[in-house]
Protein backbone atom coordinates (compact mmCIF):
# COMPACT_ATOMS: atom_id res chain seq x y z
CA UNK A 1 0.00 0.00 0.00
CA UNK A 2 1.02 3.62 -0.95
CA UNK A 3 1.79 5.80 2.46
CA UNK A 4 -0.72 7.89 3.74
CA UNK A 5 -2.03 10.86 6.04
CA UNK A 6 -5.67 10.83 7.58
CA UNK A 7 -4.69 13.87 9.45
CA UNK A 8 -7.15 15.57 7.61
CA UNK A 9 -9.76 13.18 5.46
CA UNK A 10 -12.12 14.94 3.94
CA UNK A 11 -15.01 13.02 2.51
CA UNK A 12 -17.08 15.36 -0.45
CA UNK A 13 -20.98 15.61 -1.30
CA UNK A 14 -21.84 16.10 -4.51
CA UNK A 15 -25.77 16.56 -3.84
CA UNK A 16 -26.81 20.16 -4.20
CA UNK A 17 -24.06 21.32 -6.29
CA UNK A 18 -23.62 22.19 -9.59
CA UNK A 19 -20.81 20.04 -11.16
CA UNK A 20 -18.16 23.60 -11.63
CA UNK A 21 -19.34 24.50 -8.01
CA UNK A 22 -18.76 21.21 -6.55
CA UNK A 23 -15.06 20.57 -7.83
CA UNK A 24 -14.79 24.52 -7.13
CA UNK A 25 -14.96 23.24 -3.59
CA UNK A 26 -13.16 20.48 -3.93
CA UNK A 27 -10.09 22.35 -5.05
CA UNK A 28 -10.69 24.57 -2.41
CA UNK A 29 -10.90 22.28 0.45
CA UNK A 30 -7.16 20.52 -1.01
CA UNK A 31 -5.52 24.19 -0.53
CA UNK A 32 -6.85 24.00 2.74
CA UNK A 33 -4.41 21.07 3.68
CA UNK A 34 -6.59 18.55 3.45
CA UNK A 35 -4.40 15.25 3.40
CA UNK A 36 -6.62 12.27 2.26
CA UNK A 37 -10.09 12.91 -0.29
CA UNK A 38 -12.91 10.51 -0.55
CA UNK A 39 -15.09 11.06 -3.29
CA UNK A 40 -19.21 9.86 -1.39
CA UNK A 41 -22.25 9.16 -3.92
CA UNK A 42 -25.03 7.37 -3.63
CA UNK A 43 -27.20 8.71 -6.21
CA UNK A 44 -24.71 8.19 -9.35
CA UNK A 45 -25.24 6.04 -11.91
CA UNK A 46 -21.90 4.26 -12.60
CA UNK A 47 -20.97 6.03 -15.56
CA UNK A 48 -21.62 9.27 -13.66
CA UNK A 49 -19.83 7.92 -10.42
CA UNK A 50 -16.74 7.35 -12.65
CA UNK A 51 -16.69 10.54 -14.62
CA UNK A 52 -16.82 12.03 -11.45
CA UNK A 53 -14.10 10.14 -9.88
CA UNK A 54 -12.09 11.02 -12.69
CA UNK A 55 -12.79 14.41 -12.81
CA UNK A 56 -12.28 14.56 -9.30
CA UNK A 57 -8.28 12.81 -9.73
CA UNK A 58 -7.43 15.43 -11.99
CA UNK A 59 -7.39 17.78 -9.32
CA UNK A 60 -6.30 15.41 -6.17
CA UNK A 61 -3.64 14.70 -8.00
CA UNK A 62 -2.28 18.31 -8.45
CA UNK A 63 -2.09 18.11 -4.79
CA UNK A 64 -0.84 14.44 -4.19
CA UNK A 65 -3.03 13.60 -2.13
CA UNK A 66 -4.68 9.67 -2.59
CA UNK A 67 -8.58 9.55 -3.58
CA UNK A 68 -10.28 7.06 -1.98
CA UNK A 69 -13.66 5.86 -3.96
CA UNK A 70 -16.56 5.11 -1.83
CA UNK A 71 -18.90 1.74 -1.40
CA UNK A 72 -17.23 0.76 -5.44
CA UNK A 73 -14.37 -1.34 -6.06
CA UNK A 74 -15.24 -1.55 -10.13
CA UNK A 75 -15.44 3.00 -10.22
CA UNK A 76 -11.78 3.07 -8.13
CA UNK A 77 -10.27 0.62 -10.84
CA UNK A 78 -12.02 3.03 -13.03
CA UNK A 79 -10.79 6.07 -12.19
CA UNK A 80 -7.40 4.76 -11.51
CA UNK A 81 -7.85 6.33 -7.68
CA UNK A 82 -5.38 5.30 -4.68
CA UNK A 83 -8.04 3.70 -3.03
CA UNK A 84 -11.67 2.28 -1.97
CA UNK A 85 -13.71 2.55 1.06
CA UNK A 86 -16.03 -0.15 2.37
CA UNK A 87 -19.11 -0.05 5.04
CA UNK A 88 -20.95 -3.60 6.35
CA UNK A 89 -23.35 -3.49 3.29
CA UNK A 90 -20.26 -3.29 0.84
CA UNK A 91 -17.92 -5.89 -0.37
CA UNK A 92 -15.92 -7.80 2.19
CA UNK A 93 -12.83 -6.53 2.90
CA UNK A 94 -11.39 -9.22 2.16
CA UNK A 95 -12.42 -9.77 -0.64
CA UNK A 96 -12.13 -6.42 -2.00
CA UNK A 97 -8.67 -6.89 -1.25
CA UNK A 98 -7.97 -9.67 -3.34
CA UNK A 99 -9.38 -7.90 -5.93
CA UNK A 100 -7.51 -4.16 -5.53
CA UNK A 101 -4.39 -6.05 -5.09
CA UNK A 102 -1.73 -5.37 -2.35
CA UNK A 103 -1.09 -1.46 -3.58
CA UNK A 104 -3.91 -0.02 -2.98
CA UNK A 105 -5.24 1.83 -0.21
CA UNK A 106 -8.06 -0.13 1.67
CA UNK A 107 -10.29 1.57 4.11
CA UNK A 108 -13.29 0.08 6.23
CA UNK A 109 -15.73 1.37 8.85
CA UNK A 110 -15.70 -0.01 12.07
CA UNK A 111 -18.34 0.57 14.53
CA UNK A 112 -17.28 -2.52 17.42
CA UNK A 113 -13.93 -3.54 18.37
CA UNK A 114 -14.31 -7.31 16.89
CA UNK A 115 -15.52 -5.50 13.49
CA UNK A 116 -12.61 -3.73 13.69
CA UNK A 117 -10.32 -6.36 14.57
CA UNK A 118 -11.72 -8.42 11.23
CA UNK A 119 -11.14 -5.48 8.77
CA UNK A 120 -7.52 -5.22 9.59
CA UNK A 121 -6.95 -8.84 9.78
CA UNK A 122 -9.11 -8.77 6.32
CA UNK A 123 -6.81 -6.83 4.86
CA UNK A 124 -8.27 -3.21 5.79
CA UNK A 125 -5.36 0.16 5.84
CA UNK A 126 -7.23 2.18 7.92
CA UNK A 127 -10.66 2.88 9.96
CA UNK A 128 -13.87 5.23 9.75
CA UNK A 129 -14.85 5.14 13.57
CA UNK A 130 -18.46 6.91 14.68
CA UNK A 131 -21.02 8.41 14.16
CA UNK A 132 -18.92 10.10 17.23
CA UNK A 133 -22.00 12.75 16.54
CA UNK A 134 -25.45 12.98 15.59
CA UNK A 135 -25.21 13.50 11.31
CA UNK A 136 -27.57 14.36 8.99
CA UNK A 137 -24.90 13.50 6.51
CA UNK A 138 -25.82 9.30 6.79
CA UNK A 139 -29.14 8.38 7.35
CA UNK A 140 -30.14 5.91 9.83
CA UNK A 141 -26.24 6.08 11.66
CA UNK A 142 -25.54 4.51 14.97
CA UNK A 143 -23.60 6.31 17.42
CA UNK A 144 -20.35 4.86 18.67
CA UNK A 145 -19.15 6.25 21.88
CA UNK A 146 -15.34 7.75 22.36
CA UNK A 147 -14.98 4.51 24.84
CA UNK A 148 -15.48 2.36 21.61
CA UNK A 149 -13.18 4.52 19.79
CA UNK A 150 -10.59 4.57 22.45
CA UNK A 151 -10.79 0.60 22.39
CA UNK A 152 -10.51 0.28 18.65
CA UNK A 153 -7.45 2.22 18.20
CA UNK A 154 -5.80 -0.08 21.25
CA UNK A 155 -7.20 -3.35 19.53
CA UNK A 156 -5.55 -2.52 15.89
CA UNK A 157 -2.04 -1.84 14.45
CA UNK A 158 -3.83 0.20 11.40
CA UNK A 159 -4.97 4.30 11.42
CA UNK A 160 -7.96 4.90 12.71
CA UNK A 161 -10.20 8.22 11.77
CA UNK A 162 -12.79 9.33 13.85
CA UNK A 163 -16.14 10.35 11.72
CA UNK A 164 -19.44 12.02 12.22
CA UNK A 165 -20.92 15.72 13.07
CA UNK A 166 -17.10 16.56 13.59
CA UNK A 167 -16.23 20.25 13.45
CA UNK A 168 -13.30 22.55 14.84
CA UNK A 169 -15.28 23.34 17.69
CA UNK A 170 -16.30 19.88 19.33
CA UNK A 171 -12.89 17.95 18.80
CA UNK A 172 -12.44 18.21 22.56
CA UNK A 173 -14.00 15.07 23.12
CA UNK A 174 -11.45 13.38 21.05
CA UNK A 175 -8.63 14.62 23.50
CA UNK A 176 -6.14 11.82 24.43
CA UNK A 177 -7.45 9.20 22.37
CA UNK A 178 -4.84 7.75 19.76
CA UNK A 179 -6.97 8.23 16.58
CA UNK A 180 -4.68 9.37 13.53
CA UNK A 181 -7.05 12.10 12.31
CA UNK A 182 -10.61 13.21 11.38
CA UNK A 183 -13.07 12.55 9.14
CA UNK A 184 -15.64 15.44 7.82
CA UNK A 185 -18.25 16.14 5.14
CA UNK A 186 -20.35 19.08 6.19
CA UNK A 187 -18.14 21.12 8.42
CA UNK A 188 -16.12 21.42 5.12
CA UNK A 189 -18.38 20.33 2.34
CA UNK A 190 -21.15 23.24 3.59
CA UNK A 191 -18.62 26.01 4.50
CA UNK A 192 -18.88 29.28 3.02
CA UNK A 193 -15.30 28.67 2.23
CA UNK A 194 -14.21 25.04 2.26
CA UNK A 195 -10.44 26.03 2.28
CA UNK A 196 -10.58 27.98 5.53
CA UNK A 197 -13.04 25.11 7.03
CA UNK A 198 -10.19 22.75 6.30
CA UNK A 199 -7.20 24.83 7.40
CA UNK A 200 -9.63 25.08 10.60
CA UNK A 201 -10.31 22.29 11.37
CA UNK A 202 -6.23 20.71 10.74
CA UNK A 203 -5.68 23.05 13.17
CA UNK A 204 -8.07 21.85 15.99
CA UNK A 205 -6.77 18.15 15.20
CA UNK A 206 -3.57 18.94 15.68
CA UNK A 207 -4.02 21.26 19.10
CA UNK A 208 -5.27 18.31 20.45
CA UNK A 209 -2.32 16.70 20.44
CA UNK A 210 -0.14 19.04 21.80
N1 LIG B 1 -20.18 7.58 8.46
C1 LIG B 1 -20.44 7.76 9.75
S1 LIG B 1 -20.97 9.34 10.04
C2 LIG B 1 -20.82 9.76 8.40
C3 LIG B 1 -20.38 8.68 7.69
C4 LIG B 1 -20.15 8.64 6.24
C5 LIG B 1 -21.15 11.10 7.87
C6 LIG B 1 -20.28 12.18 8.40
O1 LIG B 1 -20.66 13.41 7.84
P1 LIG B 1 -20.55 14.77 8.64
O2 LIG B 1 -21.26 15.75 7.73
O3 LIG B 1 -19.11 15.09 8.79
O4 LIG B 1 -21.27 14.59 9.94
MG1 LIG C 1 -20.42 2.10 1.99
Amino acid sequence: MMDFDSTLYFITDSSNYEKDEFLFRVEEALKGGVTLMQLREKNRTTREYIELAQAVHEISKKYNVPLIIDDRVDVMLAADAEGVHVGAEDMPVALARKIIGPNKILGATAKKVPVAVAAYEDGADYLGVGAIYPTTTKVKTVLTSTDTLADICKAVPIKVNAIGGLNPTNLHVLKGIDIDGVCAVSAIMKADSPKKAAEELKKSFLELNK
